[in-house]
């Protein structure tokens, strides 16, 4: 449901003020502590971020795609690990509760996803399949009224804090492609399920990734999203798509963020007697940035609006997803440029940033999988209008 204008307004305006008076202080100590602190994760709960995406009727605050984009650009101006405490929740670990699920599953998780009670993640990504989803191995099979499932799954954000699991694995042995999966809901507290150390990375700490292993788990056969088997795949790539749209507005902030700080590092740093925002060569990097932002911020927008709109946005999500993470990463590199010896120092915000963004281009799908999801979708609508 769309909020009013004002409504919106009053919302956007307490997400910038907590950003800028509680976030943006904490950045060096979430990086040196690779966590984000406890006291900030219950303010982040009383705002009601967990609950952003999540239906009002259970709880959360509703939002539409459009709405909650710019909730995300918002809360993305600075370091990322903080919106990772509750983006699955926003994204893709509820989404597919929300998107498919059964009533009675709307009922049991949506409300304690929607106040930060329940953690939830999404578990797709497995050590031999990663961009090729549809090949995952992990199998659940039917015994009784329980499934039992084997495998493991890797490079699983917020798994080290989840409570429950969007897991998508083959109930189909004889089926080998995407058409053999089905998506399950798993507790953590489930025998047999167990998570991995939490893995060393380039940038973002703060944000947990880990395994998450499966060794004969048992969970009732209704833990199926939606109930019917075989759906699991679709399930994921709805989730992915909206995902998308919302990874494309995180994309968005951040970079409006480096952007701000290139900009004023400019106008304060001077060389050869004046403000090295006066030389057209930097000129030329702050407004190469300013224009990729402004397209994808743009591009993003309108994507949500069809999304809210009803339409099939695949293609718009691919395209925001790879334009938003590609350019992130060029306004983060021309950042370290302008910020010079300055901005490669360790632990300096700008170097920072620099190692945050580089994983937009890889996760959620890689800037490869994106191009071969917006080829692919033109060349089908093409042929089917021929
Ligand atoms: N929405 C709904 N259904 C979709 C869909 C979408 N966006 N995309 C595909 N499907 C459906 C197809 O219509 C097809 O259904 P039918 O079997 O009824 O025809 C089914 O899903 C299989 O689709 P497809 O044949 O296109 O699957 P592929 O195995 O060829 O895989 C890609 C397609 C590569 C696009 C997919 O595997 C993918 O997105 N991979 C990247 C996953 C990813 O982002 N991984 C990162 C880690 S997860 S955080």
């Amino acid at each position: 449901m769309a909020l009013d204008p004002e409504t919106l307004d009053q919302l956007l305006v307490t997400l910038r003020k907590f950003v800028v008076e509680k976030l943006v202080p904490l950045e060096a100590q979430v990086a040196e502590d690779d966590l984000v602190p406890p006291a900030i994760v219950e303010q982040m709960k009383e705002l009601g971020l967990f609950g952003l995406s999540i239906p009002e009727e259970y709880g959360g605050l509703g939002l539409n795609m459009e709405e909650e984009s710019l909730a995300v650009i918002e809360l993305s101006r600075t370091s990322p690990a903080f919106r990772s405490v509750f983006g699955t929740n926003v994204g893709i670990g509820s989404q597919g509760i929300v998107i498919d699920g059964t009533e009675a599953q709307k009922q049991k998780y949506l409300p304690r996803l929607a106040t930060g009670e329940l953690v939830s993640s999404f578990a797709l990504t497995e050590p031999g399949a990663g961009s090729d989803a549809g090949s995952l191995r992990t199998s659940a099979r039917l015994e009784g009224d329980e499934y039992v499932l084997n495998g493991t799954k890797r490079f699983i954000t917020n798994a080290k804090f989840a409570d429950v699991f969007t897991v998508m694995a083959r109930t189909d042995p004889d089926t080998p492609g995407a058409r053999g999966v089905s998506s399950f809901l798993v507790d953590r507290k489930t025998p047999g399920l167990s998570i991995g150390k939490s893995e060393r990375k380039m940038g973002q700490q703060g944000a947990h990734i880990s395994d998450v292993i499966f060794d004969d788990c048992r969970v009732p056969a209704d833990a199926i999203i939606g109930g019917a088997p075989g759906q699991g795949f679709k399930t994921a790539m709805k989730v992915l798509d909206k995902g998308r749209i919302h990874l494309g507005a995180m994309c968005v902030g951040v970079s409006e963020r480096i952007l701000d700080d290139s900009l004023k590092y400019a106008i304060g740093r001077e060389q050869f007697g004046k403000p090295i925002a006066e030389f057209e060569l930097v000129q030329a990097m702050l407004a190469d940035s300013k224009a990729e932002v402004y397209a994808a911020r743009t591009m993003v927008m309108d994507a949500a609006r069809r999304r809210d709109a009803g339409e099939d946005i695949s293609t718009e999500a691919a395209c925001c997803k790879m334009f938003g993470s590609e350019m992130a990463g060029r306004v983060a590199d021309r950042a370290v440029q302008i910020f010079g010896g300055a901005g490669y120092l360790a632990d300096h915000g700008i170097e920072r940033f620099y190692r945050d963004v580089r994983v937009f281009r890889i996760y959620e799908g890689t800037t490869q999988i994106q191009q071969l999801v917006i080829a692919r979708n033109m060349i089908r609508q093409a042929r089917a209008s021929m």
